[in-house]
Formats: C-alpha cells, sequence, structure tokens
C-alpha cells in the first residue's frame, strides 16, 4: 500500500464538500489501493459544519482514510498537498454586480493561490470548482506562480460534459458509455458550447447521425441541437434549481472526483472536457482558462489538449461568444489586479 496521498477542499463545510468527502474517503478519486489524509479548509462561519462532516468521517471507518484536519488557515490547508478541490466561493448576493462578485472571488482565490505556491507539494494539481470557476483558476494561478507552472490550475466543466452525455444517452436510449468524444467549449456558464460535431457511438455510428436518423433528417438534428440539446445542457443548473429547490450537488460533487480520477489515472475511450490554461490552442488567447477537448495519460503529466479538431460556421460563431465572455472576465480581472 502506498503512502497516504494529502487531499485539500475548500469550502468543506459547504453542500458540495458535504458530498465530496465521502466519496474520496470511500477509494472513488484516487482509487482503492490509495490512502487519503485530507485538510478541509473553512472560513469561521462554515467551520462547525466541516467539524460535523469530519466526525462523520470518522464514523464511516474508511479502510483508506488515513486522517482528517480542519483549518481556516491556506498556509496550513495547502501544505505539503498534491490534490487541491477549491470548491468554496462567494455566492453572487443580492444586488451584486458581476464586478463585485469578481472581486470577491480575487479576494479567495488569490491568497489561496498564494498559499499553494508557497507550501504545496511539489506534484500539486488543483482543479476550481466554485464559480465563476474558469476565471478563479486563471487568478490562483497567477498568484502561485512562478512556483507552480499555471497549468497545474484547472477549472471544472466536467459536469457541463457529463450532462451533454446524460442527454445524449436519454434521447438515443444507449448508455452513456457507450458515447465519446463530446466536447464543452468555452466559460463554465450560459455562454458555453456543448459540441457533438466529434461525438461517436460505440459501433462508430457518429452521434448527429444517430440523432438525425431519430428525427428523420439532419434539418430536424441540427434544430434539436440548438433548440433542445444546446440550452437544456448549458441551462441545466437552473433546470435543477428550480426542479430541486437547490443547486447541483451530488452531480458536481460526482463530476469534480471524475475530473481528479481522470486526470491522475488518465482517460479511457476517447477525450473529456476540462478548462484548462490556453497556449493559443484553437485561436483562444493564450493564459484563458477555457474548457478544450481534453486527455490524460495518467502518467502525472495531466491533462494534455486535443488539438487540429475542425468548426463549422455555427460551433465557431458559438465557441468565440464564449471566449470573449472569458475574456472580458479576464480583463475585469486585470483592471482589478488580481491576475
Ligand atoms: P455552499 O455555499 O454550500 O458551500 C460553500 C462553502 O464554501 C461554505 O461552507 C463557505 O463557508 C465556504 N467558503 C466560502 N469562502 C471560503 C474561503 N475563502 N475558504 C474556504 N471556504 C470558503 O456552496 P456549494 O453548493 O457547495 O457550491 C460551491 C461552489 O461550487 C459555488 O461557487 C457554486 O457556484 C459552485 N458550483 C460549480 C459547479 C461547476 O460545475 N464548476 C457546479 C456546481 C456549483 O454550482
Amino acid at each position: 500500500v502506498s503512502e497516504p496521498t494529502t487531499i485539500t477542499i475548500t469550502g468543506a463545510g459547504g453542500q458540495i464538500g458535504y458530498a465530496l468527502l465521502f466519496r474520496i474517503a470511500a477509494g472513488d478519486m484516487l482509487g482503492a489501493d490509495r490512502p487519503v489524509r485530507l485538510r478541509l479548509l473553512e472560513i469561521p462561519q462554515g467551520m462547525r459544519a466541516a467539524e460535523g462532516a469530519a466526525l462523520e468521517l470518522q464514523d464511516g471507518a474508511f479502510p483508506l482514510l488515513r486522517g482528517v484536519e480542519l483549518t481556516d488557515d491556506p498556509r496550513i490547508a495547502f501544505d505539503g498537498t498534491s490534490i487541491a478541490l477549491l470548491v468554496g466561493a462567494r455566492p453572487r448576493g443580492p444586488g451584486m454586480e458581476r464586478g463585485d462578485l469578481l472581486a470577491a472571488n480575487a479576494g479567495i482565490f488569490g491568497p489561496q493561490g498564494a498559499a499553494i505556491g508557497a507550501v504545496a507539494a511539489d506534484d500539486v494539481r488543483a482543479v476550481v470548482v466554485g464559480n465563476p470557476a474558469n476565471t478563479n483558476a486563471l487568478i490562483a494561478a497567477a498568484s502561485a506562480a512562478p512556483d507552480v507552472p499555471a497549468e497545474r490550475f484547472t477549472a471544472l466543466t466536467r459536469l457541463d460534459h457529463n450532462r451533454a452525455v446524460g442527454q445524449l444517452a436519454a434521447f438515443l436510449d444507449v448508455a452513456p458509455d457507450e458515447i465519446a468524444d463530446v466536447i464543452i467549449w468555452g466559460n463554465h456558464s450560459a455562454t458555453q458550447f456543448p459540441d457533438v460535431a466529434h461525438a461517436v457511438l460505440s459501433d462508430g455510428m457518429p452521434v448527429a447521425e444517430a440523432i438525425a436518423e431519430r428525427l428523420g433528417g439532419r434539418d430536424a438534428a441540427t434544430t434539436w441541437l440548438d433548440e433542445v440539446f444546446l440550452p437544456r445542457v448549458a441551462k441545466r443548473g437552473a433546470e435543477i434549481i428550480e426542479v430541486r429547490g437547490s443547486s447541483s450537488v451530488a452531480s458536481a460533487a460526482n463530476a469534480a472526483i471524475d475530473h481528479v480520477r481522470d486526470e491522475q489515472l488518465g482517460t479511457h475511450r476517447g477525450w473529456t472536457s476540462a478548462a484548462v490554461v490556453s497556449h493559443g490552442e484553437y485561436g483562444v488567447p493564450e493564459g484563458l482558462v477555457c474548457s478544450l477537448p481534453v486527455v490524460s495519460r495518467g502518467d502525472g503529466a495531466g491533462y494534455r489538449v486535443i488539438e487540429g479538431l475542425e468548426f463549422d460556421a455555427r460551433g465557431r460563431r458559438l465557441f468565440d461568444a464564449s471566449v470573449a465572455e472569458l475574456a472580458a472576465e479576464r480583463d475585469a480581472v486585470r483592471e482589478l489586479g488580481a491576475v
């Protein structure tokens, strides 16, 4: 059995934290042969809830769990950590403008990035879940420089990816793992572009063709993609709030686990989606944290972008609009001096 891996979860006293902790302790993220040590970072208001979760973790008697520590100090929380799940964020309050939201979160992700740069393990990788996730990751990466390469910071769009796969699986009446190579392009926001142009079924049939076959033609398929599939995926968060009376929690935690597991242990058939630091792929301005198709070999090198895919005019337009939103967010946090 290997040495325990140190994992830090911020916002551990919140809803997603509560759903994440038990699955990580059970071995769902790193596998049944990897013991884990958990560090829970909270602010004072969230500390009692995190303490309660820690008591319940003890009551789980998880064979892989080698310790749980709680703190409100990022320097302690990230000390020697190899995997950081940055979940805690400042939600948009009533009357809060977008600029206020970005500023409030810069005040969280700046210091956390700096602490990761100062005290985390050499192999640290961080995924940002807390919204606005892409831009929070940009801020954390900038604040961790030069001690940690920016590429170690990613943001979660796996929930959007899984939502897209889930919609297609239900519509085509196939199992989710029969669908490969769906892509979420852009920002984790309503401007995201869920793309099926490259998606295939396990028998090799393009997903777009399977949809056309169901609906009796290509035009009907395009209409379905534009008017049903795309808005359904992009606005799924709002749908969950409306139906459940509370935001996505278990599915978000599940996606965060999928993201880290695939990054650490490798992707399987085809690619997945993750928001990664751009090096100019697909014309995305360098440095933006943008959702792209990625694979991982599970060799410690993290996610690598799949390059060379083609867009049609509609796809290019949708992707460019989401990238423009990311650039505007970056400009806003630049003005604040956060990057
Ligand atoms: P909760 O409000 O239940 O929990 C957030 C927790 O973070 C609270 O306990 C709070 O005390 C803590 N916190 C706040 N500031 C902190 C700081 N500086 N350091 C440490 N902890 C801090 O929210 P929850 O439902 O768990 O959602 C967490 C975040 O995930 C939100 O920003 C939410 O918007 C975002 N989401 C992101 C998704 C994605 O796909 N990227 C999907 C789900 C979710 O909406």
